[in-house]
């Protein structure tokens, strides 16, 4: 059957600036973090191009107005807007986002805004030690109220921190570890940090905007038991726990758990916390959660003397490669022999999205929006030039249906968002592993070899899932 969506549920799509707008030294942009991963560290791509959206803002936005877009995810580069440590606003990087909002506007799209997708200006890298000296919550919050005073009378939706929690558990991957001589432990003080970052967003999101509603976007990845023994089950609980819980219940409640207030103490973990911070916390109330949800995973118990493994993702797309977490005590994770996986080993499990939204609404009663999911793939043009890709489709069509389901289930769900309209950089694995529904052509390697995006033309080519999704937005849901 066809589940419905209530009028007014939001179609769109979703990106990050480090990902797709390249530029990243136009009109007074200084280097974020990421920017520089691209250029020393396998696996990252080079993001000086990306899917050049900077000087396609306006092509981008008509394509998305074609395809019946009312809801568009991005996010704002903080060395765009902020480049220096005088914290003198950037003129010019406001007037690409006013630009790239009134275009949305002017198509009757709503802009959803994140503000900070792993793009930290270097110069607040170095001036704050990465996130761990507490001067970064100043520097945060000034850029917050500079964004809420430039955008927030256009704006309604906002976003915090994307995926804090993955950041958390892998970012020092991303280079979210940056002066940590003691990482177990510190981690600690950079989320609180990071928490601190956020509620102070979330209060002045509601001071400066009218109407204005900011969440946070857990990276969510439910964790199924391997099998009914019980300890499988406090396995699962516990991969739960620390790869997604503790932040959901910081977020929803404003408090830390009791659960992880006892697993401070009993590792001699001081997270940094100040007189005040936690009547701050408590005073800043989301108003929805954005969730990010891709796949699930499945859990079971490691034992004390089980050999500890770290996470190591699979950054080549040659299945096979990726290898799951041992924590010893804690839990492991291990294979799914109920689904399927993709070439970078990421299960293929529509049936996680219903059952996050799930478990999200029964625990937190909050409304939802569907910030990214998606399908990344190896993709290239054919010899006519275009670009078929069924199993986008097939992955779009079952992920919406339990969304619907969801919905049906009694789920407050407001809009769907998957990653990514055009295609864009992977976090890891460039413009290898493509999500758009609309081709770049451009490859890894013409992007780091290019001077610059006018040598590559940086075409848009629809791909069949575009004009399938169109349908199905036109719709409202039904395929
Ligand atoms: C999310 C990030 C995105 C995006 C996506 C896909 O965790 O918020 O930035 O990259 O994952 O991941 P990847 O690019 O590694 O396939």
């Amino acid at each position: 059957h066809d589940p419905k969506f209530p009028e007014g549920f939001f179609w769109g799509a979703s990106s990050a600036a480090w990902q797709v707008e390249g530029a990243t030294e136009a009109d007074g942009r200084t280097p974020a973090i990421i920017d520089l991963n691209s250029k020393t560290k396998k696996p990252f791509a080079d993001n000086s191009i990306a899917a050049d959206h900077y000087h396609h803002y306006k092509e981008d936005v008509a394509l998305m107005a074609e395809c019946g877009f009312t809801s568009y995810r991005f996010s704002l580069a903080w060395p765009r807007i902020i480049p220096n440590s005088d914290r003198k606003v950037n003129q010019a990087g406001i007037d690409f986002y006013n630009n790239l909002i009134n275009e949305l506007l002017k198509h009757n799209i709503t802009p959803i805004v994140t503000l900070y997708h792993y793009d930290m200006p270097v110069w607040v890298e170095e001036k704050c030690n990465g996130w761990l000296d507490r001067s970064i919550v100043d520097e945060f919050e000034y850029y917050a109220k500079v964004c809420f005073e430039n955008f927030g009378d256009r704006v309604k939706y906002w976003l915090a921190i994307n995926e804090q929690n993955m950041q958390i558990c892998y970012g020092h991957w991303l280079g979210v570890s940056k002066g940590c001589t003691d990482w177990f432990r510190q981690k600690w003080v950079i989320n609180h940090n990071m928490n601190m970052c956020s509620a102070k967003a979330v209060i002045a999101c509601h001071e400066m905007v009218e109407g204005g509603k900011i969440g946070p976007v857990p990276g969510m990845v439910p964790i199924y038991p391997e099998t009914c023994k019980p300890m499988d089950q406090i396995g699962a609980m516990n991969a739960e726990e620390f790869t997604e819980k503790i932040w959901n219940d910081t977020n929803a409640y404003g408090k830390y758990s009791n659960f992880l207030k006892n697993y401070w103490k009993n590792n001699d973990i001081d997270p940094g916390i100040q007189p005040g911070d936690e009547e701050l916390m408590l005073a800043a109330k989301i108003d929805y959660i954005g969730v990010n949800c891709y796949r699930s995973n499945t859990g079971k118990d490691a034992p004390l003397d089980a050999e500890e493994q770290e996470y190591l993702l699979n950054k080549d797309g040659v299945k096979g490669n990726l290898k799951f977490p041992v924590v010893p005590g804690q839990y492991a994770l291990t294979n799914n022999p109920y689904v399927e996986t993709n070439d970078w080993d990421w299960e293929i499990d529509p049936v996680s999205l219903r059952y996050t939204l799930r478990y999200l609404w029964d625990h937190y009663q909050l409304p939802m929006m569907i910030m990214e999911n998606g399908f990344g793939m190896h993709e290239a043009k054919d010899e006519n030039g275009e670009v078929h890709d069924p199993e986008r489709i097939e992955f779009l069509r079952e992920n919406i249906y339990q969304v619907g389901l969801a919905i049906e289930d009694g789920v407050e769900v407001i809009g769907y968002n998957p990653w990514s309209f055009t295609d864009l950089l992977s976090t890891g694995n460039g413009m290898a592993k493509r999500y758009g529904l609309v081709f770049i052509d451009a490859t890894d390697e013409e992007l780091a070899n290019a001077k610059d995006a006018s040598e590559l033309g940086m075409k848009r080519i629809r791909k069949d899932s575009f004009y399938w999704y169109s349908k199905l937005i036109k719709s409202n849901g039904k395929d």
